[in-house]
């Protein structure tokens, strides 16, 4: 099977916007640095990179006929949210398990941003104690066993949609897209740089670049900043996505080892609390760009960015894509950072 065989639901406006980032480049003096924005791929609920992995999914999700999404997040989760969307956008209700993800005791984390706009759009919330896991949760099976109990018929999303076997697929075409755009805009990215917390998009652009190079393309490198601070599960949770994205699109070899790459050094000790290279990287991005990052994912990959270059490891002889993947919203749970 190729990656074109797979049926996909449209949900995003069509492939998502490259832009160069003049003026980010610029100030760092080294490589050419261009964004692609999965923050505005879509018009629900300001889109992200879980409404492209969902494109995947929501056929599977009609062919089994169900009528609740089920999934499961942090109290700021934009996957959640953008589950909560889908539903809506299907006509379909949705359970949401909210896990206490980050100990951030801004007095509205449980309130605005993410958790607001899914409630606004009728998922059902449910608030859970429970720290940070990207692993597969009991609060999680409890709630499909009870949507099940009172009639229901559940569909299971895992977290971040990554531990479905269809997760990888989204980011697996975004290669593709990229490999045309590129074509379009005559330019080559060398290097792709991406937030990797519970592995599908890491993951799945690694098997989509592997097939595209094992098809001719010429080779680049996908460098995965790791923001979950829990390194050893996202190395382990990537490598074993990607292996089997790759299988399923019919790459025919195995990934090497220097393919599945995630660099520690920018999350910080925690997930979803910002440190200092955090908030200079949203500043910096803001004021040169007028983009703006959030504190949990976007802004530490753009700190992983930042210091790559500033370490010398990306030069003025590299084209970067920054992949912007979305989460906007959570900000208005951070005010206090700015
Ligand atoms: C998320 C994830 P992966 O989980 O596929 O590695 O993506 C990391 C990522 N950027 C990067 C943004 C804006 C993200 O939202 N978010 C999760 C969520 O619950 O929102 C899955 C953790």
């Amino acid at each position: 099977m190729a990656i074109t065989d797979f049926e996909r639901y449209p949900l995003l406006f069509g492939p998502s916007p490259v832009h160069p980032m003049t003026r980010l480049s610029q100030h760092l003096g080294g490589p050419a640095i261009w964004a692609k924005r999965e923050d505005c791929n879509s018009g629900l609920a300001y889109g992200g990179n879980k409404t492209r992995k969902l494109e995947y999914i929501v056929p599977d999700v009609l062919a089994k006929g169900a009528d609740t999404l089920v999934s499961i997040g942090g109290f700021q989760s934009n996957h959640t949210r953008q589950v909560a969307a889908v539903a809506a956008h299907l006509g379909l209700k949705a359970v949401l398990v909210q896990e206490k993800w980050v100990d951030w005791d801004d007095p509205v984390n449980d309130k605005v941003g993410n958790i607001l706009l899914s409630r606004l759009m009728g998922a059902e919330v449910r608030l859970d104690p429970h720290g940070f896991d990207i692993g597969i949760r009991q609060s999680w099976q409890d709630a499909l066993a009870e949507v099940e109990a009172s009639g229901g018929t559940p569909y299971p999303i895992p977290a971040g949609a990554s531990e479905h076997e269809l997760g990888g697929l989204g980011f697996a075409n975004w290669a593709y897209e990229v490999a045309q755009q590129e074509a379009e805009l005559g330019v080559f990215f060398d290097t792709i740089l991406v937030c990797t917390v519970t592995g599908s998009t890491h993951a799945g652009m690694i098997a989509g670049f592997a097939a595209l190079e094992e098809a001719g393309g010429r080779p680049r490198r996908v460098i995965g900043i790791d923001a979950s601070a829990t390194l050893d599960k996202t190395v382990d949770q990537v490598g074993r996505i990607a292996t089997h994205t790759a299988s399923v699109i019919g790459l025919g070899r195995d990934l090497r080892d220097d393919e599945i790459e995630v660099l520690p050094g920018w999350a910080g000790d925690y997930y979803g609390i910002p440190v200092d290279s955090t908030v200079d990287a949203m500043k910096r991005t803001a004021q040169l760009e007028g983009v703006i990052l959030d504190p949990v994912y976007e802004g530490k990959s753009m700190a992983g960015l930042i210091g790559l270059v500033e370490n010398g490891t990306l030069t003025s002889d590299n084209t970067v894509l920054y992949a912007h993947l979305g989460g906007q919203p959570a900000l208005n749970a951070y005010s206090g950072i700015i």
